[in-house]
């Protein structure tokens, strides 16, 4: 890994310049045909749509909160499409496009945002992790998954290997600093995905490290990278490398997808209260959809009528979101209680018999807490 000093800009690996230009990179060669870079773009255009959506309903009162992906779409489809089926990956709350990925259905998505579900799929089903709030626990749930694959012996090509998405804000949090210690003393086979997406809410990266992010995997004793993280490409080609590392034991590393958060922090949040709008406009020319489109209508890999089709799919997509996300059913007020812990629990009993005590008192109201 090159040392850099903090003097020095840091290397930003990139295989796709924002003007639509590939280049190749000596340590990442990138092994992919032009129908596997068609369904890159494709997955890009409907992760946006699927967000776009996701956004209108929130503000229709579908849905009650929605956590924007919008111009992290590379960094999430890049990092999704280079996992295997038998990998598992543990999201923060805004990977939307990597749940995409791993098909996880979007009505399941929407179904945790609506508040009618406390999970929305089953991990195992799909290699992918429930979302969690808590920034930076799941880089220490990673990190006991990474270990326990160890001890299953089942690494190796055709073994397992982890990933955790988390923000540059969750850099400062404890539990994301302990699991680069756990990860690097028992060489665990986990790779670290940091979205920095220059913000944590309100706060700028200048709140959370003095040196870039990618650096500070160096002083936890594994490998750091930072990757243009709206190069789709790029991003492919560098998580498959490190899940590859992981797999074949050489142990944890960091990736530093380098992009940014176009949107609100979440449809609650108002950014026009803390940050300028020139930054937006210098990173809308980076966007990560218009390079890969670029790239393909001129060196010819890609037509009118490709992306016509892909238009009209998002739209199917967009009907079909916006009719299941209606559909959802309410879940009975008592449910809630349901699957908090494995096992019973005196705490949730008592809690569950106050809330019915509750509901039962207005009138005609059933034993379930319906109406
Ligand atoms: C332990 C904890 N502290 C604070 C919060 C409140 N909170 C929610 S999102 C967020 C910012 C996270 O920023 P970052 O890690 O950069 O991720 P991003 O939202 O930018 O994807 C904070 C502080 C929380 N959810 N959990
Ligand atoms: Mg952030």
């Amino acid at each position: 890994m090159p040392v850099t000093t903090s003097h020095e800009e840091p290397e930003l690996i990139q295989l796709l310049t924002p003007e639509g230009e590939f280049k190749e990179h000596p340590d990442y060669p990138l092994d992919i045909s032009a129908e596997e870079m068609r369904g890159l773009y494709r997955d890009l255009a409907l992760v946006r749509r699927l967000d776009t959506e996701a956004v209108a309903l929130q503000r229709q009162g579908e849905l009650g909160l929605w956590a924007s992906l919008l111009g992290q779409e590379a960094a999430q489809v890049g990092s999704g499409r280079a996992l295997r089926p038998n990998d598992m990956a543990f999201p923060s709350y805004r990977e939307h496009g990597v749940a995409w990925c791993r098909g996880v259905a979007p009505k399941d998505l929407l179904a945790l945002f609506r508040g009618v579900t406390n999970g929305g799929w089953n991990p195992d089903d799909h290699g992918f992790h429930l979302y969690t709030i808590v920034i930076g626990t799941q880089a220490l749930h990673a990190t006991g998954y990474a270990m326990g694959i160890q001890r299953d012996g089942a690494l190796g090509e055709d073994g397992s290997a982890v990933i955790v998405y988390f923000g540059d804000g969750a850099t400062s949090q404890g539990d994301t600093n302990e699991a680069f210690v756990y990860a690097a003393v028992n060489n665990a086979p986990v790779v670290f995905f940091c979205q920095n997406n220059q913000w944590a809410i309100s706060e700028p990266l200048e709140r959370q490290s003095r040196v870039p992010l990618y650096r500070r995997a160096e002083g936890f004793g594994f490998p750091g990278v930072r990757v243009d993280g709206n190069d789709v490409l790029a991003c492919l080609a560098v998580t498959r490398a490190a899940l590859h590392n992981a797999r074949e034991g050489q142990g944890p590393s960091l990736i530093e997808a380098f992009t940014y958060r176009m949107g609100a922090h979440t449809t609650s949040d108002d950014p026009t209260r803390y940050r300028m709008s020139a930054e937006l406009e210098e990173w809308k020319a980076k966007d990560p959809l218009l390079r890969l489109h670029t790239f393909l209508t001129r060196n010819g890999l890609a037509d009118e009528a490709f992306f016509a089709a892909v238009e009209e799919e998002a739209g199917r997509l967009g009907e079909r979101i916006r009719t299941e996300c209606r559909a959802l059913p309410d879940p009975a007020p008592l449910d809630i209680f349901h699957e908090v812990y494995a096992e019973p629990h005196h705490h949730i009993d008592r809690q569950r018999a106050e809330f019915a005590d509750y509901l039962a008192s207005f009138e005609g109201a059933d034993a379930e807490g319906g109406r």
